[in-house]
Formats: C-alpha cells, structure tokens, sequence
C-alpha cells in the first residue's frame, strides 16, 4: 500500500499522536460492531439494552446480555491494529489511545495511555451504593448479581445512552486531541456523540486528521487523509513506513 507523501511527512515530525478508535478496531478480533451490515443494532435496540431504564425494568436481561458479550471478548485477543498501536510507543513518547471501546483490548495489546470513554466491561458497580466489582470478584449467580454490602442491583460500568460520560476520561482526551500533531480515526462510524466530538476538537486545533476505516463515514469529509482498508492490515504497513523513516534518521 503507497502512502500519502504529505502523510509520510507529517509521520515524519508529528511528536504527539492519538488514536481515536471504535468497534472497527475489534471487528478482526471477532468482536461484532454495532452498526454495520451484521452490527449488534441490526438485530437488537439499544434502547431496550444499553439504556438504564431498560437495565431497571430487566436487570437479568440486560445484566445476560453483557455476560454474553464478556464470554465474546475473553475468548477474542487482541489483532495486528492494537498490537500496532501499541508499537507506536517505541516510536513517539507521547502516544495516547481515546476508545469508545469497553473491551479492554488496547490494554491486553500493551498500550500504555488510554482514555475509555464509555467506561470497561469488566468493571461492575452496584447501582445503590456504589461499591466497585471486578468480573472476578462477582459470584457466578443466575441473573443479575447483588451487592454484597447492600444488597442493591450491580450493573456493568460502561455509559449507556443518555448517560455521562466519566468526566475526567473525556476532559484529558479533549486535552490530548487538542494537543496532538496527528490524531488517527479508527474503526468509528462516528455518530456517537459526545465522544465523536473528540476527533473533531483536534481538527480545530490543528492536528493532521488520518481515517482508517473499511468505508466512508460521516467523519471522511473532516479527514485530511481518508485510508480505506482493514485497521488490522493497514495500521502494521504504517508501522513499517515509520521504521524506514527513523532507520533514516540513524
Ligand atoms: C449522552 C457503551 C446525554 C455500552 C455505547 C436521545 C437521548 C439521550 C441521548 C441522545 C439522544 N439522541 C442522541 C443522543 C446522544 C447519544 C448519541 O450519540 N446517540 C447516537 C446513536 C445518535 N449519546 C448518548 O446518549 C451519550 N450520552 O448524550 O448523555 C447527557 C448529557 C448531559 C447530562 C446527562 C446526559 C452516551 C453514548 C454512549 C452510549 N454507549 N456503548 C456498550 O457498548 O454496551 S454506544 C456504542 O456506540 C459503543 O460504545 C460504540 O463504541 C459507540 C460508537 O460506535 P462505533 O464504535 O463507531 O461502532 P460502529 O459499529 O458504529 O462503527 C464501526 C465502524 O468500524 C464502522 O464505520 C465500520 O465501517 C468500521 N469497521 C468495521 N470493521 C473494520 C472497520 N474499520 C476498520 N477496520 C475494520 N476491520
Ligand atoms: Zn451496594
């Protein structure tokens, strides 16, 4: 694949990148995105299973549903697009990843800087008190498990519509996308807001927008560089492009 030269330059004297990824970046891990020809929205609504309301009229339901998902992404791993990612770190020193993604994969792939803007699947917190489980702690019970000090309803720590996003996650993110000099869109159709704000606040402030998607999105327009293709093939042939630049430098 043949690179944009504007692009190898910018590669060239970028010193702060960001990632912002989304499903897309997990759909080579077996993880199936939300929208999409066989996305999880063509067969259920959200609004019936990421909403609270939904959660409080159907605890077991909704609670099942991310147990389902869990079983899905413990037995996925990591693919070439995360491991890439991860590689930026030993070519940039400050390399920040913001995901939409609750599917700890980045992590699992060693990135070091990540924001999650709508939070951790194996995270877990009881809706009355607050007290915070990680999916280990949890006893295995049929439906929805209960808090252990209080009895209330645990409910998985990702931000269902209509909810907030964790304040400090989205603030630092805002600052790094303002701050960064190359801030790649990964995997992201783009439409869930307010977190698709993000790559549009580093556009304002200057940084040199790269898309990486298998289509257009409602995003390409803002791109000054739109790469079609596979997250998983195409972020290792930048990687490449990044080791014959620095072995120049030497
Ligand atoms: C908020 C977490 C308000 C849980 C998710 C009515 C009422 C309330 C709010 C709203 C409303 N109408 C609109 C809103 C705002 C709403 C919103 O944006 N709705 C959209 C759908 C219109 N947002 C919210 O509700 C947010 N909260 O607004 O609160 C508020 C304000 C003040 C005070 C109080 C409240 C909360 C939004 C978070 C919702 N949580 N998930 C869970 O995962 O179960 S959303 C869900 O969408 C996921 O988090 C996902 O990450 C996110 C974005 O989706 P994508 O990651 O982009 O995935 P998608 O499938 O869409 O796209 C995948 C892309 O990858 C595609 O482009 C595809 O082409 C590409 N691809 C596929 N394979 C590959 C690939 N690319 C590269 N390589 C590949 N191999
Ligand atoms: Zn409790």
């Amino acid at each position: 694949m043949e690179f944009k030269k504007e692009f190898l330059e910018r590669l060239n004297i970028a010193k702060k990148i960001v990632f912002f990824t989304g499903a897309g970046i997990s759909a080579e891990s077996g993880i199936p995105t939300f929208r999409g020809k066989d996305g999880i929205w063509n067969k259920l609504k959200p609004e019936e299973l990421a909403n609270f309301n939904a959660f409080l009229k159907n605890p077991d339901m909704v609670w099942e549903w991310y147990q389902h998902r869990k079983k899905i992404i413990h037995e996925s791993k990591p693919n070439a697009g995360h491991f890439a990612i991860a590689d930026f770190q030993d070519y940039f020193d400050d390399v920040v990843v913001i995901t939409q993604n609750i599917d700890n994969l980045h992590r699992r792939a060693g990135s070091k800087k990540i924001f999650e803007l709508h939070g951790n699947i194996e995270r877990n917190y009881c809706i009355d008190c607050g007290t915070f489980y990680n999916t280990p702690e949890l006893e295995i019970t049929e439906g929805v498990p209960k808090c252990k000090k209080c009895g209330g309803l645990i409910r998985p720590d990702v931000v269902w519509f209509g909810e907030m996003l964790p304040e400090d996650q989205y603030t630092q993110s805002e600052k790094a996308a303002q701050a960064c000099d190359i801030c790649f869109v990964v995997g992201t159709s783009a439409v869930v807001y307010p977190a698709a704000f993000i790559p549009l606040s580093a556009k304002q402030s200057g940084a040199y927008m790269v898309e990486i998607n298998i289509e257009h999105t409602e995003f390409s327009y803002y791109a000054n560089y739109s790469i079609l293709g596979e997250a998983g093939k195409v972020l290792p042939l930048i990687v490449d492009e990044l080791k014959k630049i620095r072995a120049i430098k030497q």
